[in-house]
């Protein structure tokens, strides 16, 4: 049974390479997920007995120091009687996006399904409910976006024994020691709230894994299970969570497990690796300065910045994963809908140099970035023209391979290429074609 793993509880440790680019190549493919943090966190959004709690929203409880009794009052205000999924996933698919993570429990232990495990969840907890994950499930398969969930495994602040990132019992904003209360004093003083406080071990037995074998049970497909977090995690609590992966036959999983497990994907955060790395990658990032919704300071990244992301990772063979954090009206915010917008706009015009691509044969372009499909006798190379030249001589270093055709993407105007000193020199048009960036097409024969 799953439960009885062998020495490695990870089902695709000896699969072959075969195996292995069978399973991923749908999500190679993809380059573009949508990542969705929601959750009560939604409801202060931010603020705290009128206080602005620093830091990205789902953290407030922490940050915030909120003992779980009053944290756990803010499910009240949780009511998205605005939430239409399939909205969400029309948002997520005319972007260009091809699968969805949605946050099906984060650090705060609430469950945005009927979980039966616990009451903290959106069917018991709050005025809505209903399970948020069935309707979107469907919507996915309707849309034919794959879905897949993040779940947080080891930090579970509401549940007693996941608590590794204790809360002080008397926090709360009013009480005068609230600012002076910090981990040395809550630990000598007893501080720590009651609620927290648990073995580890059990919480993963009869929490964690219950409820990850239900959102791997009960929606359908799930492509993908975002672990979070392997704060305080081993090798036998992973052993106790990972067998469930079986559930999903072909199931991506990430490197947040914890112990020792690499899974499939090294997720850096909230950055983009200087170059490529060797192994599967999925760069997770905000169009803001927060995950869960906040109701103030968003510093907003701009359509162009964020389709530069797309771009730099896909040139380096990564995925971007880009969140949203819906309201707890269940409102995907009008800032992120727009961008959205204007990054399927650009997408409908290039997507061709986005998906089924993989990295680019140059080190360093200084005026963008390139990307590739590779085919028997040869490739097409995509140019993603960020700075354009001013002569309008675009020049590919130490490319030495016959250049066949080469255009622009948008409209097919055929350019001229040919070979210099230094490489492939190709002559654009004097003037960029629109405000956010041009991709030229070169077909090239033999090897890359
Ligand atoms: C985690 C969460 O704590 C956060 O709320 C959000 O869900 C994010 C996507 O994941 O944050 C992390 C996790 C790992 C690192 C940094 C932030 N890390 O490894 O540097």
């Amino acid at each position: 049974s799953l439960a009885e793993a062998n020495d490695t509880s990870w089902p695709y440790a000896n699969e072959t390479k075969e195996q292995r680019n069978q399973r991923m190549d749908w999500w190679r493919d993809a380059r573009f997920g949508m990542f969705i943090h929601w959750g009560v966190y939604s409801v202060p959004a931010g603020i705290y007995k009128g206080h602005k709690v620093k830091g990205i929203g789902e953290w407030i409880m922490n940050r915030g120091k909120i003992p779980v009794a009053e944290y756990k009052e803010y499910a009240e205000g949780f009511n998205p009687v605005n939430y239409d999924p399939d909205k969400w996933v029309m948002l997520a698919k005319n972007a260009g996006i091809k699968y969805i993570v949605i946050t099906s429990k984060h650090h705060d232990g609430f469950a945005l399904y009927n979980s039966k495990v616990t009451d903290w969840d959106v069917v018991d907890a709050t005025p809505y409910g209903k399970d948020l994950l069935k309707p979107l499930a469907e919507a996915c398969k309707k849309h034919g976006i794959k879905l897949g969930f993040y779940y947080s495994q080891a930090q579970d602040w509401c549940h007693k024994g996941g608590a590794v990132m204790r809360v002080p019992a008397k926090a709360g904003w009013d009480n005068p020691d609230h600012e002076k209360i910090d981990k040395f004093t809550a630990e000598h003083s007893g501080h720590w709230d009651p609620a927290q406080l648990g073995s580890m071990d059990e919480y993963i037995k009869n929490i964690a894994a219950p409820q990850v074998r239900e959102i791997l049970t009960n929606y359908g497909d799930i492509a993908v299970l975002w672990w979070d977090t392997p704060v305080d995690m081993n090798k036998e609590r992973a052993d106790m969570l990972q067998p469930l992966i079986s559930l999903q036959p072909g199931i991506i999983t990430n490197n947040r497990l914890g112990g020792g497990y690499p899974g499939d994907l090294k997720t850096p955060e909230q950055h983009i690796p200087a170059k490529g790395l060797d192994y599967d990658w999925e760069a997770c990032m905000t169009m803001n300065d927060t995950w869960g919704f906040k109701s103030y300071d968003h510093n907003w990244k701009s359509a162009k910045n964020l389709i530069r992301n797309l771009v730099d990772i896909a040139s380096k063979g990564g995925n971007y994963l880009l969140n949203v954090g819906p309201t707890s009206k269940g409102e995907i915010p009008q800032e992120s809908v727009e961008r959205l917008k204007e990054i399927g706009k650009w997408m409908s015009v290039n997507s061709r140099s986005i998906y089924e691509t993989t990295a680019s044969p140059f080190a360093k372009l200084s005026w963008g970035r390139c990307t590739k499909k590779t085919y028997i006798n040869g490739a097409d190379l995509y140019l993603h023209i960020f700075d354009w030249p001013e002569d309008g001589k675009l020049i590919l270093p130490g490319l030495k391979n016959k250049v066949q055709q080469a255009y622009l993407l948008e409209n097919m105007k055929k350019l001229k290429a040919a070979s210099v000193s230094d490489g492939v020199m190709v002559e654009l048009p004097s003037e960029p074609l629109n405000e956010i960036d041009t991709v030229a097409v070169l077909k090239v024969k033999g090897e890359l």
